[in-house]
């Protein structure tokens, strides 16, 4: 019989790209949406998926609604992958960052444990953890010092997660995965923002991307490599936890500068009355500016992984490149900016 896998978060970035390797492995695949006034799964339908899916109603926030889906499932495996997950957002957020992303996955793991714990666990734990660096590079014994509401509750979420494997049995485990990016990446997060208004710029509809802190580094991967490490997690015959990482780190200036030479742009900064511009070398047009809104309160200034466990134990590591990522979602937010074609 096929196996049975209930991903929450199933219309999110890793939700979409889950499910298409898990229906290629053969699952039955369930996905947990929340009700919303607008249909949700773009994400789905560019995979050209959303009809080998199942989808079921399932809001984090409710108890009632995870035990009854999980009975009537009874699945093999969950990924829970449903959060709020704009780390600035949870700054604004912070209790229903908490309800979600914190307290969230206790129901999910108490749900399961009292159906009788056979259901194997998988949590989305985050490099936000580790937040203001205590050593470098990061791994599984590095020391956590989150630096916002959401690296706070994933903290949580990560730590009862362990609980529930080591009081209770289940067979639990944390993927502590660090950013990792793709075209179906949020535009509200940097990567995307400045590969669609690249996009945007190239094809005349913008002039001008305005981001935040340029000089905040971050160990960026592709979410496609990544979601497969969330499988592999499961098959673990003993659950333990994993960094998942590509042990490269970039500031968001050298990502800015490689998302523009896509289009053969070559960025020059400047600082003007104490804020910094991008122009384009050519022409001098301003095509980056810097404003404070964009800052966080407190700032993860730097990232970097080290995987070294999950390639030994898991024979995992990342295929696609930081520069061949980059092109890829500048091209194609090209094409969708040509075309109107946005189906998230
Ligand atoms: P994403 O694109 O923002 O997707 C989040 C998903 O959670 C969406 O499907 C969203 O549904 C759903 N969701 C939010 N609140 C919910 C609620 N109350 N009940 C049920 N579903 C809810 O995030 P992602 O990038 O795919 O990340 C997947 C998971 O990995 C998240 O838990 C994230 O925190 C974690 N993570 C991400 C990264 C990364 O770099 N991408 C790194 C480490 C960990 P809607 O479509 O309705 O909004
Ligand atoms: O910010 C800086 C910003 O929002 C990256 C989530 O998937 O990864 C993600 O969280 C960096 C930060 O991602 C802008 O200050 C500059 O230093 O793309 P981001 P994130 O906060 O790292 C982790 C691993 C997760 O778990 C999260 O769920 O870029 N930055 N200027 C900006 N960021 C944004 N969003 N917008 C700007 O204009």
């Amino acid at each position: 019989m096929n196996k049975r896998a209930l991903i929450t978060g199933i219309s999110g970035q890793d939700g979409s790209y889950l499910s298409q390797i898990l229906l290629d492995k053969g699952y039955e695949i369930y996905g947990a949406v929340r009700r919303t006034s607008t249909i949700n799964t773009g994400r789905l339908f560019e995979l050209d998926i959303l009809n080998k899916v199942n989808l079921v109603a399932m809001d984090l926030a409710e108890i009632t609604n995870i035990q009854r889906v999980i009975e009537e499932i009874k699945p093999d495996e969950i990924y829970n992958l449903a959060a709020q997950s704009f780390v600035q957002t949870s700054f604004d957020q912070p209790i229903y960052t908490s309800e979600i992303d914190a307290i969230g996955v206790t129901r999910i793991l108490e749900i399961v444990k009292m159906l009788g714990g056979k259901t194997k666990f998988y949590q989305a734990s985050t490099s936000e953890m580790f937040g203001k660096v205590q050593s470098s590079p990061q791994n599984e014994e590095t020391p956590f010092y989150p630096r916002s509401p959401y690296g706070v509750s994933k903290l949580y979420g990560h730590w009862m997660t362990i609980n529930y494997r080591e009081a209770w049995n289940l067979h639990a485990c944390s993927g502590i995965l660090f950013n990792h990016e793709s075209p179906l990446r949020g535009v509200e997060f940097v990567t995307r923002k400045i590969t669609l208004g690249v996009a945007e710029i190239a094809k005349k509809k913008k002039q001008c991307i305005s981001l935040g802190n340029l000089n905040a580094k971050r160990d960026w991967g592709f979410a496609g490599d990544y979601v497969n490490a969330m499988w592999l997690m499961l098959q673990n015959e003993d659950p333990t936890d994993y960094v998942i990482a590509t042990g490269e780190t970039h500031s968001v200036r050298d990502f800015v500068e490689k998302a523009f030479n896509v289009i053969d742009i070559e960025i020059e900064w400047s600082i003007d009355n104490g804020v910094e511009f991008g122009r384009c070398k050519k022409s001098g047009n301003i095509l980056i500016d810097t404003n404070k809104d964009n800052n966080r309160p407190a700032e993860t200034d730097y990232l970097l992984g080290d995987a070294t466990k999950a390639k030994a134990e898991l024979k995992w590591k990342p295929e696609v490149s930081f520069n061949n990522l980059i092109e890829m979602m500048v091209k194609k937010d090209m094409d969708r900016v040509e075309n109107g074609n946005f189906s998230f």
